[in-house]
């Protein structure tokens, strides 16, 4: 199974790692856009060190719960740090936005993917990308961001994601988009309480049966809290066994913060799946 996004081909026969980069408001009120930016890059050379196939860069305004980000205030958040690692990227850059302008300008950068958590539903959106060759990621979110997780409701939540991202797979097929190029996501965490979230990882293998690789992003969500028990930096362990479940449930790509120990513990199941009797 190949995956197309701008200038690379990813072969998704075994589990792939996408490191999350996200580039935080700049705190150092006169160190102006450059320590942001600086900090960015540095981070994602060391997740590429650390196993990274994918690299996805997000200025934060797709997370839950969070006050929106201006159009101008992402765009330089996140476009020089797409410059500066387009020139030294060995690996796929990914843009984290649901902006049809992000995603016009982070392409010219030199973005390879966009990652909508819309789906591409923005007015605009569909046509940026069609209009490119870069590859794409359709999540499925109930609500919007702001109102998500005040009351997730669902009558069969894995039968109505996947009808919600059958439908945004044949939308971005007729506006030219190749079968080759598109990824679909759950979307955990997204309007979706625990129990919803434990039903989508049980049953991502009827997910996959659309035909088409999933994305899945479990990486420090509170779900894996709620399950395990632990706080915010004990997530980090059911996040691996998520990962690992996730990909043995059929998940082609990861998205994470923790690339080294996430990489490591997929080497398990790679090495396993490699073995032929
Ligand atoms: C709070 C909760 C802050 C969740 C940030 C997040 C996904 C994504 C995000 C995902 C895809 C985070 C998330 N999650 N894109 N962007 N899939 N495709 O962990 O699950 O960064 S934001």
């Amino acid at each position: 199974m190949n995956f197309h996004c701008g200038k690379y081909t990813l072969n998704l026969n075994r589990p792939h790692v996408m490191g999350i980069v996200n580039v935080t408001p700049d705190s150092f009120s006169d160190g102006g856009q450059f320590v942001s930016t600086n900090l960015a890059v540095a981070h994602a050379l060391k997740l590429i060190a650390d196993g990274a196939d994918i690299l996805d860069i997000g200025g934060e305004s797709t997370r839950p719960g969070a006050e929106p980000v201006s159009l101008d205030e992402e765009l330089k958040r996140v476009i020089p740090v797409i410059e500066a690692l387009h020139k030294v990227s060995s690996v796929p850059i990914s843009i984290d936005t649901y902006k049809p302008e992000v995603m016009r300008l982070a392409i010219a950068a030199g973005a390879d993917i966009v990652n909508d958590v819309r789906a591409l539903q923005e007015e605009g959106a569909l046509e940026v990308v069609s209009g490119s060759h870069v590859g794409l990621c359709l999540m499925h979110m109930q609500g919007t961001p702001q109102t998500m997780q005040s009351s997730p409701s669902y009558v069969d939540v894995v039968n109505e994601v996947k009808q919600f991202l059958t439908e945004r797979l044949d939308t971005s097929l007729a506006y030219g988009i190749a079968k080759n190029r598109i990824l679909l996501d759950p979307g955990f965490g997204f309007g979706k309480t625990r129990a919803h979230n434990i039903e989508l990882i049980k049953h991502l293998d009827s997910i996959a049966d659309i035909g088409q690789p999933l994305l899945v992003g479990l990486s420090r969500k509170s779900v894996l809290a709620a399950i395990s028990g632990g706080d915010e930096d004990q997530r980090l362990y059911a996040g691996i066994a998520a990962s690992v479940i996730s990909a043995m449930k059929g998940a082609k790509i990861l998205r994470v913060h923790d690339v080294k120990a996430t990489v490591d513990a997929l080497k398990v199941l790679i090495a396993i799946q490699q073995i032929e009797i």
